[in-house]
């Protein structure tokens, strides 16, 4: 449909009763269903909108197009998605090649469209890409990341390049997923990772290689779930799919029941998801990824002995501490799989060595020492062999021989946002990782409108808009940042508590306009705030965290002598995930929080290096359910994503660029100046045209490469006049060719 749905009529009549004045019904014709259209599904770009302030007027219309199952809308080059909950028939090859080498008003919007553009950016503009796609839990990320990487795969079909590269690149999902996602009581396949990769293309255009960075892992879900929630799917996989052969070897029984880490909520199945067939779908994805039998042998062992871990009891000795059952089988079954010997590792849950200036001395544990020792190696085992598979796909996607004029489309898929009823230390790192990316936004929206305008020789308007540099700074300024507070209390010797670092923040950050604590809130939020919680004012709403183990979660302590046994260990993926960690400085490693700032700090640099395109993902309801949309929920995500703002600033400016050349290409036959036969400069060409089109001076200005248009109703008015025409054309080639 394309056009039709969002032109404003009287202008397309006046524009193209010029060319079409001895037509004049069909142009009526035009004009009625346009408006019926519009009246039906909305406009496709909200820069249309006529009360563009207005946060009603937006909702309607994404609720107007969600209702006719049209899930994308623009807003200029920002695509918002609502996840639809149902498998549209969107996403065929068909579909997929109306958008090959088109421009964004050319085809309704879609996700292919953003991948389209970004590809051919890429191509024939040189620059370097990244999608950024943001929205919180369930709201389609990850699948619109997959519609990325299967769009490119198709779309770059016709070049001859190794099919096995774009294979892998494919296949990586599932078996990222499996390892990485779970499903929780938002969102039933939800990543619990954050993922940045890079595509890398050669000077032909073909996928050649890939490259995957990974963030945080939420290893505490290895331990234990949310009611309702489970653990990674690898665990359920891995239980319903084994064959009996490797089930054996692997000591497990078949249920996940018999598991504490699989049972902690009891929740043990997924509707529509078959364990089973998944676990087929992970050995499929690790054979093209090139996983040996050997590999994949270890890695199941690693799986399995979480499991059997999870199942080590301590009992208390009459002297106090802990111990574990002689006739326990959980530890000799962990120290089969990790091939460590069964004693030690029966010591190190049990005991640590102190090394006082040079005297060693083994001291016992408790009860809570041995079960935080025992969940601390579950989590360290399963968060350290998730990178090692995230380096080991690294491996098997790097391209075998580096072409030096390659050049990367990067996609990156983070958790979004998250407000929950508790939050932790896990929210507080995900939501400062949104502030990042939320001020990369601002400063690549705004920075790059305002140096195309100076290299285009248009005067700046300026746009008020909010923003959120205060808030990161309040978590991460080097000097009484909140990361640097809790930072300090965990290094501190002594009595470091959570609520030591509680009382740390209060007395720096009292005051600041976006920390709020329970001294000082107003009476009303005094009753929801607890002693032990502090509230930060996010650019996307107030979230009150609990400090309970910030300290500990931060710290990330594993006991030196596990580490040292693990290190040992004949499980070759085990030995490699504990080798790395340094066994002999005296230097305290890096705690959570600051390598997770650091890392941040790494990808940001890479993203502000990069082109970036926006996808804004929308969750409709939270059933999971198709044709629900909730408009309370929307509004708020509509808010917290920014989107109100988004278009404001894009409407303050000019809504579309485009160079001389490719506007006079296209138009050209508009006029009788420009067509059949206008040779000279293109910016002339496209002076002629605007005026040939009766353009207003509001409606556009000329710069130095490209002419801009203030609204794009005016672009949408050429285009119509265009398709006209163009019919027109073809009915005269047509008619005159039958007539040969
Ligand atoms: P997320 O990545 O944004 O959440 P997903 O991409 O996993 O969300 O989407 C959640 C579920 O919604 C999917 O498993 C699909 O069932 C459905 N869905 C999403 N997009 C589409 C679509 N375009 N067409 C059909 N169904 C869709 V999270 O990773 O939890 O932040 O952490
Ligand atoms: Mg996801």
């Amino acid at each position: 449909m394309g056009f039709s749905e969002v032109k404003d009529c009287q202008g397309l009549l006046y524009r193209i009763g010029r060319l079409r004045h001895h037509r004049p019904v069909s142009v009526q014709g035009v004009m009625e269903h346009a408006l019926q259209h519009r009246e039906r599904v909305g406009v496709q770009d909200f820069v249309l909108l006529e009360d563009y302030t207005s946060e009603a007027a937006f909702i309607d219309n994404l609720r107007k197009r969600f209702s006719e199952n049209i899930i994308y809308t623009y807003i200029g080059n920002v695509l918002i998605s609502v996840n639809p909950y149902k498998d549209l028939p969107i996403y065929t090859e068909e579909k997929a090649k109306l958008y090959y080498n088109k421009a964004f008003f050319e085809a309704p919007p879609h996700v292919f469209a953003i991948a389209d553009n970004a590809y051919r950016s890429l191509m024939f503009e040189h620059r370097e890409q990244c999608i950024l796609i943001s929205g919180e839990s369930g709201s389609g990320k990850t699948e619109a990341s997959k519609k990325v990487l299967e769009y490119i795969a198709a779309r770059t079909n016709h070049i001859r390049n190794v099919e096995t590269v774009k294979d892998k690149l494919l296949q990586s999902n599932p078996l990222l997923e499996a390892f990485g996602n779970a499903k929780t009581n938002r969102n039933d396949n939800s990543s619990r990772f954050g993922k940045y990769m890079d595509i890398q293309f050669n000077y032909e255009g073909a996928p050649e290689g890939g490259h995957i960075l990974n963030y945080l892992l939420e290893k505490s879900r290895v331990v234990s779930q949310m009611t309702g929630e489970r653990n990674f799917h690898i665990f359920y996989h891995l239980l319903a799919g084994a064959d009996q052969e490797l089930m054996k070897h692997l000591k497990l029984q078949g249920r996940p029941e018999a598991y504490k880490y699989t049972t902690n909520t009891h929740s043990t199945f997924i509707q529509k998801t078959n364990d089973a067939d998944q676990f087929r779908i992970v050995q499929e994805a690790m054979k093209v990824i090139e996983i040996g039998e050997t590999e994949q042998r270890e890695m199941f062992e690693i799986v399995a002995s979480v499991l059997h871990l999870g199942n080590v009891k301590f009992v208390q000795n009459d002297k106090g501490y802990a111990e574990i059952l002689s006739h326990d089988s959980n530890t000799g079954n962990v120290a089969e799989l990790l091939k460590v010997s069964a004693v030690k590792l029966r010591e190190v849950l049990t005991s640590r060595t102190i090394d006082a200036r040079g005297d060693v001395v083994n001291t016992p544990l408790d009860l809570e020492q041995s079960q935080y020792a025992r969940d601390a190696l579950a989590k360290a085992i399963y968060d350290k062999h998730f990178s090692w598979l995230v380096s080991r796909l690294n491996a098997s996607l790097a391209p075998k021989e580096r072409d030096p004029r390659a050049s990367v489309i990067g996609i990156l898929d983070i958790y979004g946002f998250e407000i929950f009823p508790k939050n932790s230390f896990e929210q507080f790192c995900i939501n400062f990782c949104n502030e990042k990316l939320q001020q990369l936004f601002i400063q690549l929206t705004l920075k790059q409108e305002q140096e195309e305008y100076l290299r285009e020789g248009i005067a700046w308007e300026p746009v008020e808009y909010f923003n959120n540099i205060v808030i990161c700074d309040l978590i991460e300024a080097r000097h009484k940042g909140i990361i640097s507070i809790l930072d300090d209390e965990c290094l501190r010797p002594g009595d470091a508590t959570d609520a030591s670092f509680l009382e740390k923040l209060t007395q720096h950050l009292d005051g600041h306009a976006h920390y709020k604590s329970h001294r000082k809130v107003d009476s009303k939020t005094q009753k929801l705030m607890g002693r032990d919680e502090f509230c930060l004012v996010h650019y996307a709403g107030e979230v009150t965290y609990n400090v309970n183990t910030f300290l500990e979660k931060n710290n990330d302590l594993l006991f030196r002598d596990i580490q040292v046994l693990m290190a040992a260990s004949g499980n070759n993926i085990v030995a490699n995930c504990f080798k790395d960690t340094n066994l002999t400085s005296k230097k305290r490693p890096e705690t959570a929080i600051t390598q997770f700032k650091n890392s941040l700090n790494d990808l940001i640099k890479i993203l502000s290096s990069k082109e970036p395109s926006y996808i804004r993902c929308i969750k409709p309801n939270d059933f999971k359910t198709p044709m629900q949309f909730d408009d309370k929920l929307v509004s708020h995500q509509v808010k917290y994503l920014g989107l109100m703002e988004n278009l404001r600033v894009r409407r303050a400016g000019f809504a579309y660029r485009r160079t001389y050349e490719a506007f006079l290409v296209r138009y050209k036959c508009l006029s009788a100046d420009t067509w059949p036969n206008y040779r000279g400069p293109a910016r002339e060409g496209v002076q002629r045209l605007v005026e040939a089109l009766n353009y207003e001076r509001e409606e556009y200005r000329m710069g130095n490469s490209k002419i801009f248009i203030r609204f794009p109703k005016t672009l949408f008015e050429t285009e119509d006049a265009f398709q006209i025409k163009k019919n027109d054309i073809a009915t005269i080639i047509q008619s005159r060719w039958r007539g040969y």
